[in-house]
């Protein structure tokens, strides 16, 4: 096992990440940008190494600055968390040639799945479905027409590049296409410097479930069963769940086999997700995979009760998985609300200094958070500023104690969506589980506020 890691993050997946190491033993570097002081993760850490200025470009993107520290802090492996640098599979080389652990997968399956067009090709040899498209690239607007044709309208153009909805392109007619096109391949260059693109049939309401997935260096992969991610406004997650309430059992199963073989295919190593998107008919195609620990996590790490961070630390030791798939139950249900510092319905940021925090507490109830009474959210990074998770017997409980959780939920000082929470956590729909990823961008226009 390692004595020392450094933690390539901030916030409360930095938090998050320090903790597992204290409970392992294990010593910890946070860097820090010059916003980021007085931050949770900087004075949680053993060590803190000050890594530049305040904007991300020049501090937690800055790998420069980040293998300086490492150096610096003689850590043995480096976590990147999720965001900033967790999927940048030249950081994982360079940390790799540098002499260090990556605490991901190896950079080979990050290019793989990082480049849609190549994981989709991928997915299709390993059996996985796909969704019906382009079989890879599109290089032009007249062979657009053609495949769009075949696989009818609406469709969806998608950069190769891209991911987590940036870089896309919705198109109902033909009439739309070219201009579509065009405008998905330019962005595409300008955004990610490939101009490479791809097209599938656009599903018009279906629900985001994904499949949590868990590699060692010895060939042993396992699922962690599903999460359902669809309560998304501007491809930013609101609150999410596992299981799904959509997914039954048959289906669960038949999902999760093809999670496995997603991940097989890429002889995937550490904690990844595979997502896929289920139409009304319980049919799913496979879209992306994120290779990295995700924010929803710790829903998936209470209805399984495997601590995922801690076992992306000791597989990246080398340490072998200590259960098989046939020991890893699911127990319950657990939700997760997403804390931001943003307007509850507008979702304009609202840093500043937290006058007062009180976090709920009590019976299955976790708080993952980054912030303290007198914590500057500062304006220079992502809006979330922690999660609250809570867990009981089934769906209907776990959301009654989330609403009391939420209830004495106290953030006083700067804005948040704790509003938003309490609103949709009531909503009939939302109660009954009859949604999809469009339902929280409708409910809103509709709501009067
Ligand atoms: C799609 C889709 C429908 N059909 N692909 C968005 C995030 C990225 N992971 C993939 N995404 C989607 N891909 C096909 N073939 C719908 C989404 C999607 C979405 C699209 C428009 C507006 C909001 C959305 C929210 C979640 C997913």
């Amino acid at each position: 096992m390692f004595n020392k890691i450094l933690i390539a993050n901030r916030g409360e997946i930095a938090v998050r990440i320090i903790r597992c190491c204290k409970e392992l033993g294990i010593g910890s570097v946070a860097v820090y940008s010059e916003a980021d002081r007085e931050a949770m993760h900087t004075r949680l850490a053993d060590e803190a190494v000050c890594i530049g200025p305040a904007a991300s470009a020049q501090s937690y993107l800055n790998i420069a600055a980040v293998m300086s520290a490492a150096e610096l802090t003689d850590v043995q492996a480096i976590h990147p968390g999720y965001g900033f640098l967790a999927e940048n599979a030249e950081f994982a080389d360079i940390v790799i040639e540098s002499g260090y652990t990556w605490i991901g997968p190896s950079p080979e399956s990050m290019r793989t799945m990082g480049d849609k067009v190549t994981a989709k090709q991928k997915m299709k040899e390993a059996g996985v479905p796909l969704v019906p498209g382009s079989a890879g690239a599109v290089h032009d607007a007249e062979e657009a027409k053609h495949i769009a044709r075949e696989a009818g309208f609406p469709v969806i153009i998608k950069a190769s590049a891209g991911g987590g909805g940036r870089g896309m392109q919705v198109v109902h007619s033909e009439g739309a296409l070219p201009g579509a096109f065009n405008k998905c391949q330019s962005e595409a260059a300008a955004a990610f410097g490939d101009d490479t693109v791809f097209i599938e049939k656009f599903l018009e309401e279906p629900r985001h479930i994904e499949v949590q997935v868990l590699g060692d260096t010895h060939g042993n992969l396992v699922h962690l069963f599903e999460r359902e991610c669809s309560m998304q406004r501007n491809n930013q997650k609101v609150l999410e769940e596992a299981p799904s309430p959509f997914v039954d059992a048959k289906t669960r199963q038949i999902l999760c086999e093809a999670g496995v073989a997603a991940a097989s295919a890429v002889n995937y190593v550490g904690a990844g997700t595979i997502e896929f998107l289920m139409n009304p008919d319980k049919s799913f195609y496979f879209i992306e995979m994120n290779t990295r620990i995700q924010v929803e996590h710790p829903v998936t790490e209470w209805i399984t009760g495997v601590d995922l961070v801690e076992w992306q630390v000791r597989v990246a030791a080398g340490e072998k998985l200590a259960f098989t798939q046939e020991k890893i139950k699911k127990k319950g249900h657990a939700i997760e609300c997403r804390i931001n510092a943003e307007h509850p319905f507008k979702f304009t940021p609202s840093p500043g200094t937290i006058a007062l925090y009180h976090a709920p507490g009590g019976r299955s109830v976790r708080v993952d958070a980054a912030i303290y009474t007198g914590y500057q959210v500062p304006p220079h990074y992502d809006s979330m500023i922690g999660k609250i998770i809570t867990h009981a017997r089934d769906r209907q409980k776990c959301i009654r104690r989330m609403q009391r959780a939420i209830d004495e939920l106290a953030i006083i000082g700067i804005t948040t969506n704790r509003e938003l929470h309490e609103r949709l956590l009531a909503n009939a729909a939302f109660q009954k589980g009859d949604f999809n990823i469009h339902f929280l961008e409708n409910w809103l226009k509709q709501m009067h506020l």
